[in-house]
């Protein structure tokens, strides 16, 4: 047969004609037969020298991405792979339409085939993949890895950490925390549920009376402000019903442009700011980035003075801002102005606007440059002059969350701002050596400071410094670990004494040290319990830091008092006297209460994947914002 390799021979079998090849082989055949396999033979093995050496990667985290960026590659190229690439029939040629149905009929099998199965992922180490889960959203993550793989603005650092963070479930193993758990998600469905009922869209409400109730710190207009401080506690405790209903309470009535309030700056931003932030990291929907940027523009004009050191309060129509008139001489208050960084910093980054950031950086600037008497920082700053005010120092009322923010700046901004860290250790040791102190019964205290004076007493509010002390230690051992440890247990015990000392089992406003006392109360106004959060929240630091039992212990104390003393038909009320059997109620259930205390007690229950501290940094109304370069939610423009 012309043509043809081999010759073949015609045989009948079953009168059929069949091909076959002879048993024996000529040696011109074996030649060409031996050419053929040599040549297979060396194509083989050439293509050795051209794959990827994959066997000598070690199984660090630079290398671990190439074998990612291949996974990646695969990823991109997607049904591309199989079919023809989707442009087919561009670039003028007419496409065939028969081409494409079946491309469209491919498509479907392949997607109705993938439909419960999901590609495996690749195995790119246990401890990335123990840390996070997907409760919520798998959609979230996709579209979360395409605009992050779109904008390549993480770099590969992220790559092996783009899981999803847990942001709902997180049920711990242990029976007794579940149960305990499910107790704080019905006080939290008691106090929203009551709010609604009676107090829908006021900032907070009287559970007592039963209607509305607004602190000066809101003006006097009706913000929702417990609807805004809520919905992530909503939205963690998988309580969706209740965050749709406040999703659609902030779409279509938050809005300050004809209002005309006088708002506190600070608590504008921790409270509104701060929880419509989180809401934008957890959801990435943008109403919550827009209006947190309405709501941080109208905070603006207090920023406009000599130094850049912002008043307290502006009013949202006319931008005319002041300083309250006790505050030394009309200065600007250190917890005040000092706590705007984290918001700011990530508004800029989820914006791609500078001038949160600029209002910020100028704030740390004429600080740092300051002189501090002993090291400390005085509580109030002249906004005009840029001097100390009166040499008041405290870790509670007026100084407390700027201590806390420093650290927090340089742990949101994955310890980059290593400035921050530098205040942060610095004022910490000058509180240590000046105004940490020990009871003669052995209890550890932060004592406010006026002038060269102590004054043994310690705020309910300065009760978060047990967990801030126990941050930082963790977060940078070096050789102050232990001696911030041990402040740091010792203060959350001190707070959990001034509790347990306490008819109530509740702690108050303020407690002192004295020849005859210790962790109580003197004076009435020191002897209330508002629901306040601080103590609650070193419990729950310290339970993750150090996985001691007595913490989750101690917050179940709280639940059950709380159940006792402040529960009433109408929600939960604040008390006037801790000591007291039968406390009166102050009638009001604070904003705080669903932002902070609820969430730290329910997360105290729960496992620690839960908002895990290695990816998210709660500002200091206990709202959520994600530590940037490790948690994918950071959403930045
Ligand atoms: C909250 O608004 C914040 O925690 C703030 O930093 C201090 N006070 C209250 C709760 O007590």
């Amino acid at each position: 047969m012309p043509g043809a390799i081999l010759p073949q021979y015609q045989r009948l079998g079953s009168g059929v004609p069949v091909s076959v090849i002879r048993r024996s082989l000529r040696p011109r055949e074996k030649c060409l037969i031996l050419l053929v396999f040599v040549t297979l033979g060396v194509v083989c093995f050439g293509a050795f020298f051209y794959l990827p050496d994959y066997g000598k990667l070690k199984p660090s985290g630079a290398d671990r991405s190439v074998y990612y960026k291949v996974y990646q590659h695969v990823q991109k190229a997607g049904e591309d792979l199989l079919l023809p690439p989707s442009n087919f029939g561009k670039h003028g040629e007419d496409e065939d339409p028969h081409l494409v149905q079946d491309r469209y009929k491919l498509k479907n099998m392949i997607d109705n085939d993938a439909k419960d199965k999901v590609l495996d992922k690749p195995e790119i180490s246990k401890n990335t993949e123990d840390n996070f889960g997907a409760e919520r959203s798998n959609n979230q993550l996709e579209s979360l890895q395409t605009s992050v793989q779109a904008k390549g603005d993480f770099g590969e650092n992220l790559i092996p950490k783009l899981r999803n963070p847990l942001l709902t479930g997180g049920e711990d193993s242990d029976k007794t925390s579940r149960e305990r758990r499910n107790t704080v998600q019905r006080m939290m469905k008691h106090a929203w549920e009551n709010y609604v009922l009676y107090a829908w869209g006021k900032n907070e409400l009287r559970p007592i009376t039963k209607r509305g109730h607004s602190a000066s710190i809101f003006g006097s207009a009706s913000l929702g402000a417990s609807i805004i401080d809520g919905m992530d506690t909503l939205y963690i405790m998988g309580m969706d019903d209740e965050y749709q209903k406040g999703r659609e309470w902030i779409a279509q009535n938050l809005n300050l442009e004809n209002v005309s309030a006088d708002l506190s700056v600070f608590e504008t931003n921790i409270r509104f700011v701060g929880g419509l932030l989180t809401l934008y990291a957890f959801t990435g929907d943008s109403l919550y980035k827009d209006k947190a940027v309405h709501i941080a523009d109208k905070l603006l004009p207090a920023f406009n003075t000599q130094t850049g050191i912002p008043l307290a309060i502006v009013n949202s129509r006319s931008g005319v801002s002041k300083n309250y008139g006790w505050a030394s001489g009309g200065s600007s208050i250190l917890s005040e102005f000092g706590t705007l960084h984290l918001e700011f910093s990530y508004l800029s980054d989820i914006t791609g606007d500078r001038k949160y950031r600029e209002k910020v950086d100028k704030i740390r600037d004429v600080i740092k440059q300051m002189e501090k008497p002993k090291g400390l920082y005085p509580n109030y700053i002249h906004p005009k002059t840029g001097k100390w005010g009166q040499f008041h120092m405290s870790l509670g009322a007026l100084g407390d969350s700027f201590y806390e923010y420093l650290l927090k700046a340089w742990l949101q901004s994955n310890k980059q701002d290593v400035e921050a860290r530098i205040l942060y250790d610095d004022a910490m040791q000058a509180i240590i050596e000046h105004m940490v102190r020990t009871s003669r019964g052995g209890l550890i205290y932060v004592s406010d400071m006026k002038f060269d004076r102590l004054e043994h007493k310690m705020d309910h509010l300065a009760c978060f410094a047990g967990g801030l002390f126990g941050l930082g230690a963790k977060t940078q051992p070096n050789e102050q670990f232990s001696r911030h440890m041990e402040i740091a247990e010792g203060i959350t015990n001190t707070c959990h004494e001034s509790y347990i000392r306490s008819n109530t089992k509740l702690g108050p406003e303020s407690f002192r040290f004295t020849e005859s006392i210790e962790a109580k109360a003197l004076k009435s106004t020191e002897k209330y319990y508002i629901l306040r959060p601080e103590t609650v929240e070193s419990y729950l630091i310290m339970w993750r830091l150090t996985k001691e039992q007595k913490y989750r212990e101690w917050g179940w104390e709280v639940v059950q008092a709380l159940e006792k003393h402040c529960k009433v038909e109408g929600g939960y009320s604040g008390i006037k006297n801790v000591y007291a059997d039968d406390p009166q109620k102050d009638d009001v259930q604070q904003s705080f209460f669903l932002a902070e205390t609820l969430k730290y007690l329910y997360l105290l229950f729960s496992d620690d994947n839960l908002i895990s501290l290695d990816e998210w940094v709660f500002n200091t109304e206990a709202h959520p914002l994600p530590i940037k370069d490790v948690n994918p939610f950071y959403r930045a423009a």
